[in-house]
């Protein structure tokens, strides 16, 4: 028997079409899903099915070039200009975005936007049941596309379906703001296998079904079965990793340590402190400024001494909030640029664009510390391919206790973004800690990127699927041998 086709549903596909000035510009798709999902095309025989960034005309053949080393066959989905702004610049990042990362007074409920999610969820399930063959997995991913299954199984389409959330998942107080709230969690249950980040996003998930539908959850070790007449799926926490391999035999090569040794000596004796984020809101980047600003007021000794290099990549530049947030960005490393730069020493380097692959691994590489403090975030890979590319193991971590890599990364200085102090502390800390503290804990970080790493997460996330059998609906399977091991979830 031929192994199965995985078709992957995500929003973006990972190349990005641009109609600029009447020519059209076909570029590789940034954002940490799209990096994950690259990595991991080629274990599978792979289609991938996701929206090129356009409201123009695409030709799939537009798309070969540019997609050149991702082993699969690509399907554009093509969306209206009204579609893109209310499902893509509405829904997702008006309202699904900023209420699962607790941030919800920053919502706009507005009631249009559901009504075209729900429109635009179909368009992805016309395509998706053009493209699949029953004996197809369908691995769905992220917000935007929750409704993306229970559409298919109107369709009595019966094929395995997985959906993975790469943003974190909240708790019910705050998820029960959404005025669809109902709507959207009965959908996910239609997938046979749903996957979060964290144990505190599967238990989320779990608190909110149990309260706002009439399903039944019963939990086993990690893991939860969701249950009612004729349906079932399982609800399994599975952190998403990088391509550890790939990354550190990247940061070894001697084009990367040209780069690092050509960025070192731009800073002579200067340590470096990095932080590399899309421009977002939920990345702490103007806190993680008044941490080291803090730093620079509390330690003057450090004066001449230390930098910090801050990477950001433009994201979602048409939305005023992202706009806004990168004049907030430039106006706060002027101020503190102003305030304490000497002759020969800028204390905040700004880098807006995106840099080529070489140039940030070599950023990683030559960096002292990482600063990776997101307010929330679902995983975090930089700090992920921070540890990766520090083939040396002397630099340190610094990473907030929300992003979801905090879970997994108990050797980096944890801290709290809000805390602008304790972020000055913990980096001060970091700055002196002895070499072989250093080392000690970027070896044990290191071990265990390596081993949790993207290739695992797929194959042990999808092999999760196995108990299933294609028609779910008849024969529901994959029950807990023992049901008196089942606990009742929390
Ligand atoms: C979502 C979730 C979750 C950054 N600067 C450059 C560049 N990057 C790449 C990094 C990394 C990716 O962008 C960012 O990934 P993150 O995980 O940090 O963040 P999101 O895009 O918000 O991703 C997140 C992720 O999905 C996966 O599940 O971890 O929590 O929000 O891979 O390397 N790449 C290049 N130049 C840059 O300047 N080439």
């Amino acid at each position: 028997m031929t192994e199965p086709r995985i078709i992957i549903v995500s929003n973006r596909l990972p190349v990005t079409v641009s109609h600029a000035g009447g020519s059209i510009d076909v570029k590789p798709s940034s954002g940490g899903l799209v990096t994950a999902m690259r990595a991991v095309v080629s274990d599978y025989h792979a289609s991938w099915i996701g929206w090129t960034g356009t409201d123009g005309e695409v030709k799939r053949e537009w798309l070969a070039p540019a997609a050149a080393g991702i082993n699969c066959d690509l399907f554009p989905v093509v969306l209206t200009p009204e579609q893109v702004a209310k499902f893509y610049f509405g829904f997702s990042n008006e309202i699904i975005w900023p209420l699962f990362h607790d941030l919800q007074s920053s919502c706009n409920f507005d009631p249009s936007y559901w009504n075209t999610y729900v429109d635009v969820n179909e368009t992805y399930a016309d395509v998706v049941s053009e493209v699949a063959q029953p004996e197809d997995i369908i691995w769905v991913h992220d917000y935007h596309l929750a409704l993306v299954a229970s559409s298919l199984r109107r369709r009595g389409i019966r094929s395995r379906i997985a959906f993975f959330q790469h943003i974190p998942f909240p708790s019910l107080d705050i998820f029960s703001k959404l005025p669809w709230r109902k709507q959207v969690l009965e959908a996910l249950l239609e997938h046979d296998l749903i996957g979060f980040q964290t144990p505190r996003d599967s238990r989320n998930f779990v608190q909110c079904c149990r309260a706002l539908t009439t399903v039944k959850a019963a939990r086993d070790g990690e893991a939860f079965y969701m249950h009612r007449p004729g349906q079932r799926s399982n609800v399994v926490t599975e952190p998403i990793g990088i391509d550890f391999e790939e990354f550190a035999n990247h940061a070894a090569s001697t084009g990367v340590l040209q780069e690092t040794h050509l960025l070192r000596a731009a800073l002579p004796g200067m340590r470096i402190v990095l932080g590399v984020d899309r421009l977002d809101y939920t990345k702490g980047i103007p806190e993680r400024l008044r941490a080291f600003e803090n730093l620079l007021e509390n330690h003057p000794e450090l004066h001449r001494t230390v930098v910090l290099v801050q990477i950001v990549v433009p994201s979602r530049e048409d939305v005023p909030r992202y706009r806004a947030l990168r004049v907030e960005i430039e106006q706060l490393v002027s101020r503190i640029n102003g305030r304490f730069t000497h002759t020969g020493w800028v204390p905040i380097h700004f880098v807006y664009r995106s840099l080529e692959r070489a140039q940030l691994v070599a950023h990683y590489r030559a960096a002292d510390v990482a600063l990776v403090t997101p307010l929330k975030d679902g995983m975090n890979l930089v700090a992920k391919e921070f540890c990766a590319a520090q083939v040396d193991c002397t630099g340190v971590l610094v990473l907030s206790e929300f992003a979801g890599a905090a879970s997994q990364m108990k050797e980096a200085l944890l801290v709290n973004p809000n805390d602008i102090q304790g972020v000055a502390e913990s980096l001060h800390l970091a700055l002196m800690l002895d070499p072989r503290e250093r080392r000690r804990r970027m070896q044990r970080l290191r071990r265990t990127v390596r081993r949790e790493n993207v290739h695992r997460w797929s194959e042990s996330f999808l092999a999760q699927l196995q108990p299933y059998l294609t028609n779910r609906k008849l024969q529901p399977i994959g029950q807990p041998e023992d049901p008196d091991r089942l606990v009742i979830a929390v």
